[in-house]
C-alpha cells in the first residue's frame, strides 16, 4: 500500500498525469480510502512542490504540471468521495479576487457534492461584486470563500461585509491554507474548515 501512496506522490511531483490517474485507481482497487490517498499522498505532494518552490528548487512550470496531475487524480477520486451521512442544501463557492488557486476549492466542491450538496462553483479570481451578484441570483444556503495567498485572504472580510449587506443572515464559511479559525472569527465568518473533509462536516453543521 505504501508503495502505491509513494508512487502517487512521485507521479504528482513530476507531473505525470496518466501515472497519477492509474495509481490513484490502483490505490482504490487495493482498498485504500480516498481520504488516505488524499492526505498521505496527494496533499503531501503539493506541500512538497510548494516547499521546493519556496526554496528555489522548483519554478512555476513545475507547480503547474504538478497541479494538473493533482487535478487528474482528483477526478478519479471524485466518485468515491461520498459520505455516509447525506447533506442537503445549496452551497456556492469561489476563490477570492486576485487568487487563481483552484485545487483546494475544487476538492472542497467534490467532497460536498459527494456528500449530497448541490454546489455552484463560481470559479477563481472572483471579484467582490461578482460574489454579491451571484449570491443575489442563487441565494445559496452556504457561501464558501477560498483563499490561498496571505495577500488575497485579506479580501475575505470585504466579501463577507458586502454579501451581508445583501442578506444579513447569509451563512458564510471560509478556508484555504493561510486562513485560520482566528482569522475566520475576526472576519465575521460563520464557519472555518482546515480541509475539504472538515468543510463538508462544517457545512452540514451550519445547515442543521
Ligand atoms: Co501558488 N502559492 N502561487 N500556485 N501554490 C502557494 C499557495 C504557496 C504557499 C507556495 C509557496 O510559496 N510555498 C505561495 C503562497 C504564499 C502565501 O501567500 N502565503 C504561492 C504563491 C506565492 C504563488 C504565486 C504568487 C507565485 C508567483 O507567481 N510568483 C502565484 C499566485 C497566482 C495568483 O493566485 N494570483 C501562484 C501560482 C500558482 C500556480 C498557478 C502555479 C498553481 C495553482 C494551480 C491551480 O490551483 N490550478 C500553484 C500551486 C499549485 C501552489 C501550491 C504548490 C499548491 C496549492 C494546492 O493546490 N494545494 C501551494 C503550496 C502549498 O499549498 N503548500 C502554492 C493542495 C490543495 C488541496 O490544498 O489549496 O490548501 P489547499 O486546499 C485545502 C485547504 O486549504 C482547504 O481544503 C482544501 C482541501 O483539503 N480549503 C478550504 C481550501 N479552500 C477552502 C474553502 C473552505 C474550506 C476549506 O470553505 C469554503
Amino acid at each position: 500500500m505504501q508503495e502505491i501512496l509513494d508512487g502517487i506522490k512521485h507521479a504528482i511531483l513530476v507531473g505525470e498525469e496518466e501515472d497519477t490517474k492509474k495509481l490513484v485507481g490502483d490505490g482504490l482497487d487495493a482498498g485504500l480510502e480516498p481520504r488516505q490517498i488524499m492526505e498521505e499522498a496527494m496533499m503531501p505532494a503539493m506541500e512538497d512542490i510548494g516547499e521546493r518552490f519556496s526554496s528555489g528548487e522548483a519554478f512555476i512550470p513545475e507547480l503547474i504540471v504538478a497541479a494538473e496531475a493533482m487535478q487528474r487524480g482528483m477526478e478519479v477520486l471524485k466518485p468515491h468521495l461520498g459520505g455516509a451521512e447525506r447533506g442537503s442544501g445549496l452551497v456556492m463557492m469561489g476563490t477570492v479576487h486576485g487568487d487563481i488557486h483552484s485545487i483546494g476549492k475544487n476538492l472542497v466542491r467534490m467532497c460536498m457534492e459527494g456528500a449530497g450538496f448541490e454546489v455552484i462553483d463560481i470559479g477563481e479570481d472572483v471579484k467582490t461584486e461578482k460574489f454579491v451578484a451571484a449570491y443575489r441570483e442563487h441565494r445559496p444556503d452556504v457561501l464558501g470563500l477560498s483563499a490561498l495567498l496571505s495577500s488575497t485572504m485579506q479580501r475575505i472580510p470585504e466579501v463577507i461585509e458586502a454579501v451581508r449587506a445583501e442578506d444579513k443572515n447569509a451563512v458564510i464559511m471560509v478556508g484555504g491554507a493561510p486562513v485560520t479559525q482566528d482569522f475566520a472569527d475576526q472576519s465575521g465568518a460563520d464557519g472555518y474548515a482546515p480541509n475539504a473533509f472538515e468543510a463538508t462536516r462544517k457545512a452540514r453543521e451550519l445547515l442543521s
